[in-house]
């Protein structure tokens, strides 16, 4: 617990909290907060953090299958970027007192959440494309607003990580870009993750607002800025455009304009199924755990190297301060 979260609030200390939400202004690390603000805030981006780090799995498998050069050092770009956000979010994390060892220890007991679109299969190198298309817009929707996020070093994070989403998108849309206009079989290859993709991706969004239980009040302390389908809306109004640019049919028979409402109509995605992926039954819950677990004892010997050299740093600087 922070200093600031644990002290007793007192009229004083809340109002003032309440009134820089209402004026739009940021909550900043060493300010009072209220314990479920903060404990909201380590919920959400802890699970983001974990979300960028497993979510270099399914794409990171395909950096030795490559198919040129140029596509493998794209693609370790991309997957070295999700580390770099995963780090950002810890840090942001910690910012609120949370221990990144502690949240890590979470993640692997089944403790906090990742995003449930990482437990998918990446079948072809199609797949690469659409999840930067799909994935990296849907991500791009649902952080851009987070920049304007009302917890300082939460919304400055997002700042850095949105124009890096941006990036991660349109190489993914030009991967798909440059299939579409190669062979037959390459067009199948997209169709066929297009459609493997999209309703995954619409459950990024989360539950629907009337079973999104921290949705009203990470609202009301403008966490969130917007709701789960609002979102999950301006995602399908996003990329139908797209798909008629790159020749690709969304998998969605309820999928047409409303000229009256100026937004698409679409059918619902299985949320039942969203419900079981979240609760580890997706198709590759075990294997992304099992690797992350693996991942992180493979890593002790790094850690255990990290923390001698920086206690030895920190005596060799006491020395000096005495001598
Ligand atoms: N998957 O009350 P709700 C990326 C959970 S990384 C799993 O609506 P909230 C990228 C939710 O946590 C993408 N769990 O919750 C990386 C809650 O459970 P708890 C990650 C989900 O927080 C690498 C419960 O269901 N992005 O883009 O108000 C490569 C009830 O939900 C999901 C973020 O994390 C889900 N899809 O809203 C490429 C963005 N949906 O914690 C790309 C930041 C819901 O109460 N996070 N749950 O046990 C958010 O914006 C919000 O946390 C959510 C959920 C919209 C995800």
């Amino acid at each position: 617990m922070t200093e600031a979260a644990g002290r007793d609030a007192g009229p004083d200390l809340e109002s003032q909290f309440e009134a820089t939400i209402a004026r739009d202004q940021r909550i900043e690390p060493r300010d009072w907060m209220p314990e479920g603000y903060r404990k909201t805030l380590v919920r959400q981006i802890a699970q983001h953090a974990h979300s960028e780090i497993i979510g270099m799995q399914p794409e990171g498998e395909w950096i030795t299958k490559a198919p040129s050069l140029r596509r493998k050092a794209i693609l370790f770009a991309k997957v070295q970027d999700e580390a770099g956000h995963g780090l950002y979010l810890y840090s942001a994390a910690e910012t609120l007192g949370a221990d990144r060892a502690d949240l890590t220890e979470r993640l692997l007991e089944g403790r906090q959440k990742y995003s449930s679109i990482f437990n998918y299969p990446t079948l072809s190198y199609a797949d690469v494309g659409v999840i930067g298309w799909f994935v990296d817009g849907a991500a791009i929707c649902n952080q851009v607003p987070l920049c304007r996020s009302s917890y300082g070093p939460y919304a400055r994070a997002m700042v850095r990580i949105c124009k890096e989403e941006s990036f991660h998108q349109r190489q993914g849309y030009e991967l798909l870009m440059t299939m579409m206009r190669g062979t037959e079989a390459q067009r199948e290859m997209v169709q066929d993750a297009v459609n493997r993709w999209w309703w995954p991706s619409l459950m990024m969004f989360g539950p629907p607002d009337d079973d999104s239980p921290n949705s009203a009040q990470s609202m009301a302390w403008k966490i969130k800025r917007h709701s789960n389908d609002e979102l999950r809306r301006r995602f399908v109004d996003m990329t139908v455009p797209q798909a008629a640019k790159l020749g690709v049919t969304l998998p969605d028979p309820e999928l047409r304009w409303n000229e009256e409402r100026g937004h698409h109509d679409f059918g619902t995605p299985d949320f039942s199924e969203l419900k079981e992926v979240i609760t580890g039954n997706g198709p590759c819950n075990a294997q992304r755990m099992d690797r992350r677990r693996t991942a992180h004892e493979e890593g002790a010997w790094v850690r255990a190297a990290a923390s001698a050299h920086a206690a030895k740093q920190a005596a060799r600087a006491r020395e000096e301060a005495v001598a």
